[in-house]
């Protein structure tokens, strides 16, 4: 695999195993910020809470004053960590200091913390280390290891009406900071709370290939096992972090984690009311674990120290499904079959696969590729309810049809998830393969790539730097009926001056090539928004195939305008205009 990203892992790294096993963890975003809530002098500031010193140009004394008021006196780490463990997440990151610089836990080397510059006068670190012991939750912390406002050294730094793009400070400044504070306090970190699950670095920018290094050593040197996100930079952590909210198109080798909002926003922001579902959560869990990645969920609390009652409301919500279906999450493997399914996810552990039904079928639930036998399936809401499967294996086409008569309705509340018992561990084609709606998916990082990496591909599975038209991207792929077929292009479209149809592409099938400009027909309908954009869904033409078989599809730029970001394609999706099985 080749998902190259800065904030990668290391593709060598083997981390400990309950990193994995959990899949499903609480991000929590607490500080001074929490007070302002987004509203500065009367003044409504737009973007996420925990920015508001730089959004709203604070200048450093008048933030600090923050800090003589700051006295969350709800605050009760028992609380927060028997809702963290009733949800069903298993590690716990909190903001040990973000960019503001703040210290929310007392730290020797910088009175600037919790302790000694606010009246609560209390370490909620110690007190969460102690719960989350309690309740058997990993304690983690988050450290703004590059930006910090207030240290003269670290990125970002604030000085009045300065612009983003100039504010990385000079080498010498940046290493004294890191000497003189972001060492220290990971130190510390490390040292006065226990053991530490993982410390979540986050927004490298500036710092170094030698200083991501120095900081991981500093880390393994006083706790071995803990371990360290992508994002202290330069592909040096043990696992690979998606951007912020970032889905990627299909499952991802290696260890990756999303971090992401329950609405717009990490820190507390009084008026952000854009609240997910849980239904909407849910699907995301389940998504994300079907493509391997760990989902940590953040919740912003208040000034006062608690959390917001819709955030309450719905991890309560997650909790209730995940104790009835928490196995089809925790230690689970994502779907060997890549791409997005179009009822749902698979995930899977030792002889047991789990089918995750997020569109319950109008009839039979048919699903392609599954070549191990099954012996058993049931509803994990309701183990009762009547399921019937058929299974069809082609073995000279190497074709396996599973056909499911499910209830006319999903059990329990949410996704449902049918669990299957096998014969011996899943065993199913990773060719992309059409699927019970007649499509067929074929994801950009999944082809092979001519000449090879003449393309490079983000986090997310989309090209990167695909900028002429020598590349040539085909992937081999298999249907059960022929037709006739939309050739659908799936891409991402920088906003602003990339306007669409400037690029231009074509794509050929056999004898057949289809060629034209990428547009965007209609959003592309699924959870993978990114904060720019939702990825554009294009129609190229049709196209037909004329009976079952493997085919092979060759795509290549025609025209790619160069003041451009290139061509960032997500996936190829060939969808049936008739004879769907
Ligand atoms: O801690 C959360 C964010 O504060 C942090 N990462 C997550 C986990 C983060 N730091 N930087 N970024 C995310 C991306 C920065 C985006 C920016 Fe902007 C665009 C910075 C300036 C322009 C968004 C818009 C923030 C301020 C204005």
């Amino acid at each position: 695999m080749r998902l190259v990203s800065p904030v990668g892992g290391d593709a060598k790294a083997t981390i400990p195993a309950w990193w994995h096993e959990a899949r499903f963890g609480m991000f929590i975003h607490w500080g001074l910020y929490a007070l302002p809530a987004g509203t500065w002098k009367g003044e409504q500031i737009p973007s996420l809470g925990e920015w508001i010193m730089r959004n709203a140009r604070i200048p450093v004394p008048e933030y600090e004053q923050l800090a003589r008021r700051f006295n969350p006196v709800k605050f009760n780490a028992d609380q927060w960590v028997s809702l963290a463990k009733r949800a069903g997440m298993k590690y716990l990151v909190i903001t040990a200091k973000h960019h503001d610089g703040f210290a929310m836990y007392d730290s020797p080397c910088d009175p600037f913390n919790i302790v000694k510059a606010t009246p609560f006068g209390r370490d909620p670190m110690t007190e969460l280390a102690e719960a989350c012991g309690k309740h058997g939750i990993r304690l983690c912390f988050y450290y703004s290891q590059t930006q910090d406002w207030r240290h003269p050294g670290g990125a970002g730094h604030w000085r009045f009406g300065e612009k983003w793009s100039k504010a990385f400070p000079p080498p010498e400044a940046f290493q004294d900071y890191l000497e003189k504070k972001a060492k220290p306090q990971v130190r510390e970190l490390l040292t006065q709370y226990g053991s530490i699950g993982l410390i979540w670095f986050d927004t490298p920018l500036c710092i170094t290939r030698e200083q991501s290094l120095d900081l991981k050593r500093l880390v393994k040197s006083i706790q071995p096992d803990c371990i360290v996100c992508g994002r202290i930079g330069n592909q040096v952590g043990d696992y690979g972090t998606m951007g912020d909210n970032m889905i990627p198109a299909g499952r991802v080798a290696g260890y990756w984690e999303t971090p992401a909002t329950l609405n717009d926003t990490w820190g507390y922001k009084s008026y952000d009311h854009n609240w997910k579902s849980a239904d909407r959560l849910l699907g995301l869990l389940v998504d994300l674990a079907g493509k391997g990645v760990n989902y940590l969920l953040n919740v912003g609390p208040t000034g006062e120290g608690e959390f917001p009652p819709e955030s309450v409301e719905r991890l309560e919500a997650i909790g209730e499904w995940m104790s009835v279906n928490g196995e089809a999450i925790y230690g689970t493997q994502p779907s060997p079959c890549p791409c997005e399914l179009p009822w749902g996810r698979i995930t899977w552990k030792g002889k047991r696969a789990y089918l995750h039904v997020t569109k319950w079928p109008e009839g039979p639930l048919r699903i392609h590729g599954i070549r191990s036998s099954i012996s058993a399936a049931r509803f994990l809401a309701d183990p009762g309810a009547r399921v019937t499967y058929r299974q069809q294996h082609d073995l000279e086409r190497d074709w396996h049809t599973l056909e499911l008569t499910l209830p006319p309705q999903a059990p329990g509340a949410h996704v449902a998830v049918l669990a299957l018992d096998l014969e011996a561990p899943l065993d199913m084609d990773d060719t992309p393969i059409q699927q019970s709606d007649g499509s067929v998916t074929l994801l950009a990082h999944l082809a092979q790539v001519n000449p090879p990496d003449a393309v490079a591909f983000e986090r997310n599975g989309t090209t990167e730097a695909w900028h002429t038209t020598e590349p040539e991207l085909s992937w081999h792929f298999k249907v059960a009926n022929g037709g006739r077929f939309t050739v659908e292009i799936v891409h991402w479209e920088a906003p602003g001056k990339e306007a669409e149809g400037h690029h231009e592409v074509s794509l050929r099938i056999g004898d057949t090539s289809l060629e034209g400009p990428l547009l965007r027909h209609r959003d592309l309908d699924s959870f993978r928004a990114r904060r720019v954009s939702p990825e554009a869904v294009g129609i190229l033409g049709e196209i037909t195939l004329p009976a079952a078989g493997s085919y092979e599809a060759v795509l290549r730029a025609t025209r790619i305008r160069p003041d451009t970001a290139g061509i960032m394609l997500s996936e190829v999706r060939l969808r049936s205009v008739a004879t769907p099985d």
